[in-house]
């Protein structure tokens, strides 16, 4: 019988990659979208006309439930999250209810309507926060740092209870920073590709960046979408945490990324102090052993080759027209402009 895969986030850059992965294995996908975004569907390009949409107030737990014991999915990947992390401090409780509330709701209806439906939780390195320890595994202690962290933390162990108490199948995908051409600029890596392909183009002159030295494990969405299918057809339910296992400073990126159009980054790139984030001192670098030898999973994109495409992609769609070149004046737009922007950059990714 066709599998249901039910994603909420479904419009966001995570819910493209894996809604893709999904239609190619042959399952009916179907996005919850909350009814103000109902236009954001459009951001999905030519795989809008392949995903069913249903409109749900996320918020809303009765809705919610009506959705899932309508749908009756195999799978539900709980995606939805304001993932820029800044953000969370403007709105830590609209945070909490998107990001815990949504799983807590999801949770909850699969376990009253008794459906077998496995269940995905997409948590995220930021419950480390301030780690003792590198790499980090799965038991690593969790110390998040901000709003955003420990609202993912609480939607872990929240599905943790809920897997422990009523022998659900649930996990949790502890993914590290993972980034495509769909990023939003607002993003470092693609707030630097970006930038690379508009001076290139003579569209732009120069890039203001935070801290130069501060350092993540950048993977390849697509890869780790990969890792979110892998762990619900697993024999047991597990929580893994998911990254390529290697450090790249924010300098390494700017490098790398000028490097693909042939300019030397040192020229255009500047330093803004009033961008740097504070108490970032941690390494948040992922031990994927646990996923390599359980699911068999690996990144097959490399980090030269995830810059690369990125350069790449703003590369044609600048000269296309389809996107507005970064310039001095990005780091000043006000997140209304910059979620504008990415939506228009977006439309034909
Ligand atoms: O690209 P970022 O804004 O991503 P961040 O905060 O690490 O969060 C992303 O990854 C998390 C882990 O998977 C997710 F949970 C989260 O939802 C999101 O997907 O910043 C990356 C690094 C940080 O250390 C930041 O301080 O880049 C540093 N950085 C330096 N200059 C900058 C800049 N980040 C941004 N956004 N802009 C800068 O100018």
């Amino acid at each position: 019988m066709r599998k249901t895969a039910l994603i909420t986030g479904v419009t966001g850059q995570d819910g493209y990659y894996l809604s893709r992965l999904l239609l190619g294995k042959g399952y009916r996908v179907v996005g919850l979208i909350p009814p103000a975004r109902k236009s954001s569907i459009a951001k999905l390009g030519q795989l809008a006309e392949q995903i069913e949409t249903y409109i749900v107030d996320l918020t809303n737990a009765d809705w919610l439930t009506e959705a899932v014991e309508q749908l009756q999915p195999t799978e539900i990947y709980n995606l939805a999250a304001p993932s820029f992390v800044p953000r969370s401090w403007e709105d830590p409780l609209g945070t909490l209810d998107l990001v815990t509330g949504t799983a807590t709701r999801l949770l909850k209806a699969t376990r009253q309507l008794g459906l077998s439906t496995r269940f995905y939780q997409a948590s995220s390195s930021e419950i480390f926060g301030d780690v003792q320890s590198a790499p980090q595994t799965d038991e690593t202690t969790f110390r998040p740092k901000n709003p955003y962290g420990a609202a993912k933390l609480h939607a872990h162990w929240t599905m943790v209870h809920h897997r422990d108490r009523y022998n659900l199948f649930a996990c949790s995908g502890i993914l590290y920073n993972h980034e495509s051409p769909r990023r939003p600029p607002q993003f470092v890596t693609r707030k630097i590709s970006l930038a690379a392909a508009s001076i290139k183009l003579g569209l732009s002159d120069q890039l203001s960046i935070g801290n130069l030295d501060a350092k993540r494990d950048w993977g390849y969405a697509g890869d780790h979408v990969e890792a979110m299918w892998r762990m619900l057809q697993a024999d047991t339910p597990e929580d893994y945490v998911i990254g390529t296992g290697v450090l790249h400073t924010v300098r390494d990126l700017v490098a790398t990324a000028f490097d693909c159009v042939g300019l030397d980054w040192q020229k255009y790139v500047a330093s803004d102090p009033s961008l740097i984030r504070e108490d970032e001192h941690f390494q948040l670098v992922a031990d994927p052993s646990k996923a390599n030898q359980n699911l068999g999973w690996q990144p097959q994109v490399s980090f030269e080759q995830l810059i690369s495409k990125m350069v790449n992609a703003d590369l044609e769609r600048l000269k296309a027209g389809d996107i507005k070149p970064s310039g001095a004046t990005l780091k000043a737009q006000t997140e209304a402009q910059t979620e504008a922007q990415t939506e228009a950059q977006i439309k034909n990714t």
